[in-house]
């Protein structure tokens, strides 16, 4: 019923301003626990009106987009953060739990409004505790009329990985002490369908894992790519892994490679390309092959040892048969550990001249992020500068606006780290806390951070963190070996870096990045990988506080704030 309201709404906007103004798109949405087969074994899911993944949002640039957002839930808050998203004027709206909104409690109803201001990939997910793992995201595709690239036809495929486990009990896991690591995933899903326990690839597995079939109704039976011969399509696809980093193929063809988390960059040419979670890609892709066959789609783990099965799709010609396996094996992927080849491909991202704005030549703040695994109390936590964030109750827009003492640690965390700190050897570091502490941003200014990654706990071993900055995209200035160096400087690209929302940390390197503070709101800055954000990895910007306007009420209405309100009626 519901999802049937939504297509009237969209409908009815559509129709009634066919012009190229802008349309306010309107959507009913509810969020439940719903009974799913994702990968051939039976779980549970949270869907939005019935869909796993939840329902994709297309809208046009310049559009509103109004969600009246319903939890459905028996038992916990929720709220949904859209990712890549400026939410330029309406910071409340950014969907991270204790940042820029209260959980909305079951049986409530929130309204999202926004505007998409920039055409692009995109896609939308939980950010409460670990909802993103428990399969609550979808897509949402922002369009513009004017682009650097021709295509006939269009795909989309969301990506994630699937534990069989649920997402509360990993939660509980890596809470406990002892620690309890949460394992690689049992599968990988594009669009929410992948295979546990047999392979469409079979023939070509000298597992012995049975051939799946291609024919069926099946929840998740894979989303065959149906093409025309001799035509140009463009392939969307975004990461929302709660851990894994992938590589991606489509066996026999070459991708060109047009656009990074909704911005355009130089069109480059690749046989398969890496994606770490919370990034947005569109390829190219010529339908240039014996159309005769089918094709594999491939999704296989990246920087960590794989135990999962990789992740296959079919490219179909029509009106060629569609549920044939290809007659070759699906295409070799990099080594997991071939890091150099992730670089390469990294490094090959550069923005398009003419259609984003150019980096400022220097910078106002260098802030220094050193990311530890440290041991505090006991329990394994990650920390950035020797704090591990632990969220407060109060959203921290809401304490800033309302200037609300005591809701946060007034004190900044640190701006580095002590320069004599070895990256190879985790030090015992008793100094590691737990903190919610926020780095204050002059409004306007122009801040470089440098992502600095080091030994985890094990020894000669460290870890790839895809970090994603909310309310802001900033350039890409480059990456590193080691331990950064001020004279790292000098090879800083400021002639075309690439403008993103998300960038990966290499193994024992640094990644520098730039952004301008110029979005009033409170913003989140972490990594993309939901284990890690729940043990502590993450850090909070604000900036412009005092400019926010027309904050709803009930966006913030909870903790000291919703004290203070009760307080305010009394008088
Ligand atoms: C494997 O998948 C089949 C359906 O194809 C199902 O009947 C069977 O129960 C599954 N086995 C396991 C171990 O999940
Ligand atoms: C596709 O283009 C090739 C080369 O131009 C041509 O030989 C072939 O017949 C075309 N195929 C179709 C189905 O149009
Ligand atoms: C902990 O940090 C404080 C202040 O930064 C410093 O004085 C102290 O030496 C540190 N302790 C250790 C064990 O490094
Ligand atoms: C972090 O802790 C270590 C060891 O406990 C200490 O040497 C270092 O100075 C601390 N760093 C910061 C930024 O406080
Ligand atoms: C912020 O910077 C922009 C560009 O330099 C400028 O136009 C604007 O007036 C500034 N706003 C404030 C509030 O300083
Ligand atoms: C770690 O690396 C060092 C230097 O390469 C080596 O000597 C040591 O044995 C390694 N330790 C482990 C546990 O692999
Ligand atoms: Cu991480």
């Amino acid at each position: 019923m519901s999802s049937l309201l939504g297509i009237f709404f969209f409908l009815f906007f559509f129709l009634l301003s066919s012009n190229i103004s802008a349309k306010i798109r309107e959507y009913k949405w509810r969020v439940e626990y719903m009974h799913w087969c994702p990968d051939g074994v039976d779980g549970v899911v949270m869907a939005i009106n019935g869909n796993f993944p939840s329902p994709t949002i297309r809208a046009l640039v310049g559009d509103t987009i109004y969600v009246h957002f319903t939890n459905n839930l028996p038992t916990e808050g929720v709220v949904i953060h859209w990712h890549g998203i400026s939410q330029s004027g309406t910071p409340w709206a950014d969907g991270t739990a204790s940042i820029s909104q209260c959980p909305i409690n079951p049986g409530e109803t929130f309204l999202y409004k926004f505007q998409v201001d920039k055409a692009g990939t995109y896609f939308y997910h939980g950010h409460y505790g670990m909802q993103r793992s428990a399969g609550l995201y979808g897509s949402l595709i922002v369009e513009d009329e004017k682009e650097p690239f021709h295509y006939d036809g269009e795909f989309n495929l969301l990506l994630s990985d699937w534990w069989h486990k649920s997402s509360n009990e990993q939660q509980i896991d890596l809470s406990s002490k002892p620690f309890r690591w949460i394992g690689e995933p049992q599968s990988l899903l594009m669009n929410g369908r992948g295979q546990f326990n047999c392979s469409l690839a079979a023939q070509f597995s000298k597992l012995g894992v049975p051939q799946c079939k291609l024919r069926g109704d099946e929840q998740y039976a894979p989303q065959i790519l149906h093409v025309h011969p001799n035509k140009t399509y463009r392939l969307r696809v975004a990461s929302s892994t709660a851990l894994s980093s992938l590589n991606l193929a489509i066996g026999g063809h070459k991708m060109v490679v047009v656009e990074a988390d909704g911005n355009y960059i130089q069109p480059f040419s690749v046989k398969n390309m890496d994606i770490y979670s919370g990034e947005s890609y569109s390829i190219l892709f010529n339908t240039d092959q014996d159309p005769s066959n089918n094709y594999w789609i491939s999704i296989n783990v990246r920087g960590r040892e794989p135990k999962t099965p990789q992740g296959l799709t079919i490219l179909n010609y029509i009106p060629h048969f569609a549920s044939k396996i290809p007659n070759s094996p699906p295409p070799l992927p990099p080594l997991w550990n071939d890091y150099k080849y992730s670089k390469a491909f990294s490094n090959k991202i550069f923005g398009l001249n003419g259609w984003s704005p150019k980096s400022p030549t220097r910078q106002n703040r260098r802030i220094l992020l050193l990311n530890t695994q440290n041991r505090i109390e006991g329990y394994i936590r990650w920390a950035i500068n020797n704090v591990s964030l632990v969220f407060p109750t109060t959203p921290y827009l809401g304490s800033i606006k309302y200037g609300i003492n005591n809701a946060f640690d007034t004190k900044s965390p640190p701006n580095t780290f002590s320069k004599n700190y070895n990256i190879m050897k985790p030090p015992i570091n008793p100094n590691s806390t737990y903190g919610n502490g926020i780095y204050m941003l002059k409004f306007n200014t122009t801040v470089d951070v440098i992502l600095q990654n080091a030994n985890v706990l094990a020894e000669n071993e460290s870890e790839i963190h895809p970090w994603h900055l909310h309310g802001h995209n900033f350039w890409v200035l480059g990456y590193g070996d080691g331990k950064f160096v001020s004279k790292n400087v000098e090879k800083f690209n400021l002639k075309n870096p690439p403008l993103r929302n998300t960038v990966v940390v290499f193994p024992y390197g640094w990644t520098a990045v730039r952004f301008v503070a110029n979005n009033p709101g409170v913003w989140a800055f972490h990594c993309h990988i939901e284990p890690h954000l729940h043990l502590g990895m993450g850090v909070v910007f604000a900036e412009g506080v005092h400019l926010v306007k027309n904050v709803p009420n009930e966006a913030l209405t909870c903790g000291l704030r919703g004290k203070m309100l009760v307080k305010n009626k009394h008088k």
